[in-house]
């Protein structure tokens, strides 16, 4: 019974590669009652469900296959997924839970987020998040043809990534305002532990967020993939070669 922590996969249409990383992904490593907790940016764009899309059904496929031999997924929404809803979740057969969400581990509580929340500097892309998460402009977005809704999701994407140069958000992580933050979650949840995505870069750190805490990053699927192993007697980071994985 472990828990599988993964984050950052970018999955798109035009990666089928991936796809197949992640269905490998649950048959070598997941077995009977483990979970897996996906901490966001599974998508690389996520603009609304749309079960006519072969890549939408692909997705449900290789999770619903897991689900069904008995191994659960969890889903947490990243910067690029903060539309997935409980009804989309539900179409790809996971769980959808809150953005902030603490589980115990052998080392103490742990505060699972996307990380996306450290970056509250990023003014314009707070402002964009807090828009278009209101319930109403939410709703009107998703009236829009989906195409319509795949053109503002590409612009958007485009913007984030010139905003999420690796330099950048390598920069961020040591950012003061970012540790201050980092503190103040953890101390919100009462955990010493954060971990997270968003940043892609993957390491662990000590007293990150003050003396006595620490940080676990996971990286982004591309030429590796990492994760994190939970159970009764560990709790330990892992980054593979990628092509170990199809
Ligand atoms: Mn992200």
């Amino acid at each position: 019974m472990a828990t599988y922590i993964i984050a950052d996969l970018h999955l798109s249409e035009n990666k089928p590669l991936l796809l197949n990383a992640l269905a490998n992904f649950y048959d070598k490593t997941l077995i009977l009652n483990d979970r897996l907790i996906i901490l966001g940016d599974m998508f690389d764009v996520f603009v609304g469900l749309d079960p006519k899309s072969a890549f939408h059904q692909k997705i449900r496929a290789i999770i619903s296959k897991a689900h069904a031999r008995g191994v659960t997924t969890l889903f947490q929404r990243g910067n690029r997924d903060f539309l997935v809803d409980s009804k989309a979740a539900d179409y790809f057969c996971m769980t959808l839970i809150s953005d902030f969400y603490a589980i115990p581990t052998v080392n103490g509580n742990a505060l699972l987020m996307h990380g996306d929340q450290l970056c509250a500097q990023d003014r314009s892309y707070q402002n964009f998040k807090r828009f278009s998460n209101n319930p109403l402009v939410k709703a009107v977005f998703m009236c829009l043809p989906l195409s319509t809704r795949e053109n503002i999701g590409n612009k958007i994407r485009n913007k984030s990534e010139n905003r999420e140069s690796r330099n950048d958000l390598e920069r961020h992580l040591n950012n003061p305002n970012v540790k201050k933050l980092g503190r103040m979650f953890l101390e919100k949840a009462k955990c010493k532990l954060l971990i997270h995505g968003h940043f892609h870069v993957y390491g662990g750190e000590d007293n990150a967020f003050g003396e006595g805490t620490y940080r676990l990053g996971l990286g982004m699927w591309d030429s590796n993939f990492s994760y994190i192993k939970i159970d009764r007697n560990e709790l330990k980071l892992v980054q593979r070669k990628m092509e170990k994985n199809f």
